[in-house]
């Protein structure tokens, strides 16, 4: 029996996570103990570059000093109330959130599938409260390769076999459509007055890194004003300058009916999501309607505020923008036979390998890993590259010389 505070070497570690954890992951063999800025460390000290970032939840760099003193000070004078009573600290978030993103109210939650799922009941409300719509024949629209979490209702819009396979049945009104296909979403808005809501990933992270074509999101905005269809942006990955702009909804200047973050909001240091939108949509739920036992506490506020005050006061979008191109032109030059489409927005990138020469995606992350960078294949061939947006020029540099060299290592 390890005791609980001892300081585990690796093998250890992925010894008691084999025998006592659920197996809902296959994670690379490498053990994480420490982490500072864009590099983690093995127990027994060995250094990589973090080019996963946990999911882009350590936008920041991990273990940011200032958020991390941030939760402290909290932690020590009052961590969670329940939202039976007021605390002093979240309606100073919710005006500094709601100004800083320029929404009239948040409605705050914990992890993304939470905010997303209750975008989704905002949406169905204000369909029927505000829009009109029958009882119990609201619609929501979804995009093919859509990704939002685990949940039933999250799983229940996914067309990934992987995630809805065995978990039946699925929840109700839920209908999905071709992502960056403009017609497709103008028929079917055309077609059914029952219809909320629109969501999707302004950048499809999950599907791949799958960058719609410039103009999308403006025209998605423009036929959901035109129908009375409300637009869900679901920016958990893309959003807080993870794409090279505060929210990849900036590129097109695209303001979303209702904005869903979480993920990079906390810095990776717990679970905090939100919900933003106008009063008109989200006054719809009432008092005692929806909510959640840590949904915007104290503990939370005060790590979000920080957090948030990190991206502007560190210029992390224009960090992420410059260096993602950094990133792209690197592995543009390499040429390599490996690699066969190279797309991204600021530092949420992706590599779709070709594999061809008998080399797979997971062998090359295997391979990257031995080589100094954590890095890890979504479905299958396609490589994510999402390093914290803290990385600085140098240290890209030298991202893209162990890319390089692995790449070079591994050709036959
Ligand atoms: C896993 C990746 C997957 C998300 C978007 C909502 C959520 C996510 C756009 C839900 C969560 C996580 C979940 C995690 C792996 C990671 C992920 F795309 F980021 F890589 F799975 F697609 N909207 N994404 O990406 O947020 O409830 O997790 O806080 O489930 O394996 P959550």
């Amino acid at each position: 029996m390890v005791a609980t505070h001892d300081m585990i070497g690796s093998e250890k570690a992925m010894e008691l996570e084999n025998q006592f954890g659920a197996k809902n992951y296959a994670p690379l063999s490498v053990v994480i103990a420490e982490a500072s800025g864009v590099y983690v460390w093995s127990p027994e000290g060995k250094q990589y570059y973090d080019f996963l970032s946990a999911y882009s939840a350590v936008n920041q760099g991990h273990c940011h000093p200032r958020i991390i003193q941030a939760l402290k000070d909290q932690a020590e004078k009052l961590t969670l109330t329940s939202r039976a009573f007021y605390n002093n600290r979240l309606g100073v978030y919710e005006e500094y959130i709601t100004r800083y993103f320029g929404f009239d109210r948040v409605l705050p939650m914990n992890t993304g599938v939470e905010a997303c799922e209750t975008a989704v009941k905002l949406a169905r409300r204000w369909g029927y409260d505000v829009k009109g719509i029958p009882a119990n024949q609201a619609k929501i629209i979804f995009v093919d390769g859509n990704f939002w979490g685990r949940s039933i209702a999250a799983i229940s819009a996914s067309t990934d076999p992987s995630s809805y396979t065995g978990f039946g049945p699925y929840v109700p009104g839920f209908e999905k459509i071709p992502y960056n296909d403009v017609d497709a979403l103008k028929n079917i808005l055309a077609s059914d007055p029952n219809i909320a809501a629109f969501m999707l990933e302004p950048i499809q992270g999950e599907a791949g890194v799958i960058v719609p074509d410039e103009g999308y999101l403006q025209a998605v905005r423009n036929l959901c004003s035109q129908y009375n269809v409300l637009m869900i942006a679901d920016e958990v990955q893309t959003g807080l300058c993870r794409t090279g702009m505060l929210l990849a909804c900036d590129y097109e200047s695209v303001k979303p009916d209702i904005l869903v973050l979480g993920k990079a909001l906390s810095g990776g240091v717990m679970p905090v999501s939100a919900v933003l939108s106008s009063d008109e949509i989200i006054l719809t739920i009432k008092p005692g309607e929806h909510g959640s036992t840590f949904g915007g506490n104290p503990l939370a506020c005060s790590v979000a505020i920080e957090a948030l005050q990190v991206l502007k006061d560190e210029n992390l979008a224009e960090n992420a923008y410059h260096r993602g191109n950094q990133l792209r032109d690197g592995l543009k030059a390499m040429n390599s036979p490996f690699v066969q489409t190279i797309r991204g927005k600021g530092l949420l990138n992706a590599i779709v390998i070709n594999e061809s020469h008998g080399v797979d995606a997971n062998k090359i992350c295997y391979a990257f890993k031995n080589n100094g960078l954590l890095a890890k294949p979504t479905h299958g061939n396609i490589i994510r590259f999402a390093p914290p947006l803290v990385i600085n020029q140098e240290q890209m540099d030298e991202c893209i010389g162990i890319i390089q060299t692995t790449l070079k290592q591994l050709m036959p």
